[in-house]
């Protein structure tokens, strides 16, 4: 029987020591907090990643540095399993358990206890995979985190700077390299050559692409889009902004869909009636927007995005002649506009899940074609390995048939199926608007967005509050619920929901009503009630609270 290395663990974790006024939680993306606290979590995690994957067998386990869209001065580390996914949702619990360890006798006995309750076979070889964003703390904490792999005998490889779907991506294809399943070449050019070939396929014939610009909010996806914009050339010109500046500040799909307006920098760079995007921090999220003649901002969201894709791909599957084999179904959260889930029920099966792109992807699991996104504009597509074997399999009747087959496999492979992809997203939007001759306004104008408002509130504990039914209502604060919905009814197309924020030390309460004055209100309102049962203190009660 192979024990765990106690002394080696010993060893490197006493130079990761945690403070014991502070308490970790494993939240919808991770670990999530200021960088300069996150030390002794990364060690740990480390040592988590090479036990999971021991359990799985030695199958490669992902490591990604990152806070994403949170401020710079953040940091976080989450874990990706063999296929790409996020970790499952059981470990959530041990690795908050053993990042809260208080003590390293504490650590190994909680070790210890973990390992005998997962069953976990210590002879089994662990391989990690990590990298890490553009975020001033990330140095410290990889090698924080190398040091946790080497304390459990973990084999390593670092994939460096990179987006966190490029390290997602590298997951899948390092666990499927040389077998029927493979997800294409285990590096970063094969990413880039996998998902612009099948782009390039997709336009050819099509009239010249418009140059897009892209806000790279400070971030990585900086890189990224470099590479593409290399490997593009002519085929889509590309524009990168906000490529170096302080990372998500005034910038990013984040500051986009919250403030709802154009990136301050972008002000004198667009033109009207030109479509332009925004990545955030680790390039997974996507929104889209334009400027009208009168240089009115528009903005085309997840929710868009997701009704543009999944339009798209109904008429590819109809078109090929395999309406009756695949069905397309979407996923969302309480966050889709009620416009889009109006417009997307009329017209396929919907689901609504929890916030958190680990439920919207199992969900989507569950259809032949699943498309999900975030109104926060983090999502993808899925394509069940059986649907995928139909497609490539189907035997077409006409040249028609044939074309809209391959453009199916093309769309397979521009899109990255182990998780929201910002990049290859776009790429998939620019690929239906040039298939569909639509401008962004065209775009836009499938259906009219409800005004919206997304508050976040400060409390003494997010905890307090729990939701059920999708988070579409409070159970705790108790009442709480009661009063939001009394509000509500005063409201022509009122809705607004109440939840504990995953990545961020707030509540968010989001609202949307017939009329922008009465979205604005009821959003302040409802955040008024949330202060208020927090314990708010009156005097600085912020005035938007009314
Ligand atoms: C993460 C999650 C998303 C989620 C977002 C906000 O995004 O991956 O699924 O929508 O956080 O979550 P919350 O409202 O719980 O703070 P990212 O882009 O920050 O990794």
């Amino acid at each position: 029987m192979v024990a765990l290395p106690i002394d080696e663990i010993k060893r490197l974790l006493d130079l990761h020591p945690k403070s014991p006024s502070i308490r970790y939680q494993y939240g919808t993306a991770g670990f999530r907090t200021l960088g300069k606290v996150l030390d002794p979590v990364l060690f740990r995690v480390g040592v988590l990643a090479g036990l999971r994957s021991k359990k799985l067998d030695g199958k490669v386990i992902g490591v990604m540095v990152t806070a994403s869209h949170n401020p710079e001065p953040d940091n976080g580390v989450k874990l990706v399993d063999p296929r790409g996914e996020m970790l499952e949702s059981a470990w959530e619990i041990h690795a908050t358990n053993l990042a809260n360890a208080a003590t390293t006798d504490d650590f190994v006995a909680a070790l210890e206890d973990f390992v005998k309750l997962a069953k976990i076979d210590l002879s089994k070889p662990a391989r990690v995979v990590f990298a890490r964003d553009t975020r001033p703390s990330g140095p410290a904490l990889v090698a924080s985190l190398k040091d946790g792999l080497q304390a459990i005998g973990a084999e390593t490889r670092d994939g460096g700077i990179t987006t966190t779907p490029v390290l997602h991506y590298l997951v899948r294809t390092m666990n499927t390299k040389g077998t029927s399943a493979s997800y294409g070449d285990d590096s970063e050019e094969g990413y880039i050559t996998k998902i612009s070939t099948a782009f390039k396929n997709l336009v050819a014939g099509k009239a010249a692409l418009a140059p897009l610009t892209i806000d790279c909010a400070n971030g990585v996806g900086a890189k990224t889009g470099q590479q593409f914009q290399d490997a593009l050339k002519d085929t889509l010109p590309i524009v990168l902004e906000n490529t170096n500046g302080v990372l998500n500040e005034n910038c990013g799909a984040d500051y986009v869909k919250t403030s709802q307006k154009l990136p301050p920098s972008l002000e004198t760079v667009l033109q009207a009636g030109q479509r332009a995007c925004s990545l955030d921090g680790d390039a997974d999220r996507l929104i889209y927007y334009y400027l009208d003649e009168r240089r009115q901002f528009h903005m085309l969201d997840g929710d868009k995005i997701t009704a543009l894709t999944a339009s798209f791909i109904v008429d590819l599957v109809k078109a090929s002649g395999l309406e009756q084999k695949i069905k397309v179904g979407v996923v969302q959260t309480a966050y889709a506009n009620g416009s889009s889930t109006k417009y997307l029920t009329e017209r396929l099966p919907v689901k609504c899940v929890s916030t958190g792109v680990k439920h919207l992807h199992h969900a989507a699991e569950h259809y032949d074609v699943g498309v999900y996104f975030e109104a926060n504009g983090h999502g993808t597509v899925l394509f069940s390995p059986q649907a995928e074997d139909t497609i490539r399999n189907h035997k077409p009747s006409t040249p028609a048939q044939s074309t809209t087959q391959t453009h199916l496999i093309n769309t397979i492979d521009v899109i990255n199926q182990t998780v929201g992809d910002a990049l290859s997203d776009m790429l998939l939007v620019e690929i239906v608007l040039a298939h569909k001759s639509y401008s962004g306004a065209e775009w836009d104008s499938l259906y009219a967005d409800l005004p919206n408002r997304l508050v976040k509130v400060v409390v003494g504990d997010r905890n307090a509050f729990k939701t059920e039914d999708a988070e579409r209502r409070l159970v705790s604060p108790v009442g709480l619920q009661a009063k939001i919905d009394e509000l509500v009814r005063k409201y022509e197309g009122g809705r607004s929901f109440v939840r504990p924020s995953g990545t961020e030390d707030v509540v968010r309460v989001y609202a949307e009503a017939a009329l922008r004055p009465q979205a604005d209100e009821l959003a302040f309102r409802v955040a008024g009630l949330v202060y208020d049962e927090a314990g708010g203190d009156p005097v600085n009660r912020p005035r938007e609270f009314l």
